[in-house]
């Protein structure tokens, strides 16, 4: 009897794991504490659902990436996600995952291909969040004349583009808000550093009111720049930005930053559901599914926001 069941037990192992769905990976890199976190919670997804899921990190260069999708393609993996570090450039190798009758899902940012080389696209609304930062800017400033500086985005990606024209929507037809300065800083905290601290020089002897960075890390190295330049971040220089890292919670909570706008790094659960739902009945999804975008400020209890994302993985 025992060895009957053994027997059967193990069948079914081995059914288990020949059925186990492969999903190849295609990750833009680790530039932001968003990313990693994207990244943790993505493998976590994959391993509850008993997904096989290949893993690339592309070092946030597009060759890399479109390397990968062929390898995915090669390997004959049942699915792609895909986060694509800049908008365009996708066609031929969306069509030859198309060709394989591979789906690939996009994750929290866009391509200009057609929407029919992908199955959906699960992110947030770029130009909302670039039009909710904008929003808040201008509740708080009333209005005060404000100067504007802008830490863009990877250059050409859709985050970039999205929340720079959100922003730009916002605060159209105020005469006293004006953006004197917008550079890239790749969305990293090196990069907030570097360029916050060539803005504060080129600026020097005028009076910057406030920096909208396109995420929270960027934001992070602009306040070490602030900071060392013996400035008030949060104070002499207002700042909003976006993600809602535990880093951003923690830098409210000492006064140094002003409001963030969330942005769930859990996209691969809305993805693997779509997906799942696919493989077992063709279900097609919609072909972009939105995440939510809350705003947080100093009022929102940082601390308690800070610990409860401190352990996912940023
Ligand atoms: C936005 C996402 C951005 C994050 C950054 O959807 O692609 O990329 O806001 C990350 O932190 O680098």
């Amino acid at each position: 009897m025992k060895t009957t069941l053994l027997t059967t037990a193990a069948v079914m192992g081995l059914a288990a794991a020949a059925s186990a769905q492969t999903v190849g990976f295609s990750q833009i890199g680790s530039e932001s504490g968003w990313r990693a976190a994207e990244t943790t919670l993505t493998r976590q997804q994959a391993e509850e659902r008993g997904i096989d899921l290949r893993f690339s990190d592309a070092q946030q260069r597009q060759e890399n990436q479109i390397a990968a999708i062929r390898s995915f393609v090669a390997q004959g993996v049942d699915a792609i996600l895909l986060a694509p570090v800049v908008a365009t450039g996708w066609d031929s190798v969306l069509e030859e995952a198309q060709e394989a009758e591979i789906p690939v899902v996009l994750l929290d940012r866009q391509v200009d291909s057609s929407e029919d080389l992908y199955l959906t696209a699960v992110g947030s609304d770029l130009v909302h969040e670039g039009e909710v930062a904008g929003q808040w800017l201008a509740d708080t400033v009333g209005d005060q004349e404000c100067r504007i500086v802008e830490l863009q985005g990877t250059t050409g990606s859709s985050p970039a583009i999205d929340r720079a024209t959100g922003f730009r929507n916002a605060i159209e037809g105020m005469d006293n808000l004006e953006i004197v300065r917008s550079q890239t800083g790749d969305f990293t905290r090196t990069g907030g550093k570097e360029v916050m601290e060539s803005f504060l020089q080129a600026e020097s002897g005028n009076e910057i009111c406030a920096l909208y960075a396109h995420n929270d890390d960027m934001a992070l190295g602009a306040i070490q720049a602030i900071t060392e330049a013996g400035m008030d971040p949060g104070e002499d220089i207002l700042i909003v930005s976006i993600d809602a890292v535990p880093d951003i919670f923690q830098a409210m909570a000492n006064g140094d930053a002003n409001a963030t706008v969330e942005l769930t790094p859990n996209m691969a659960g809305p993805a693997f559901d779509a997906l799942e739902a696919y493989w077992s009945d063709g279900t097609e999804p919609e072909k972009f599914i939105q995440t939510e975008s809350t705003l947080y400020t100093q009022d929102d209890d940082p601390m308690a926001e800070y610990e409860a994302r401190k352990d996912l993985g940023y």
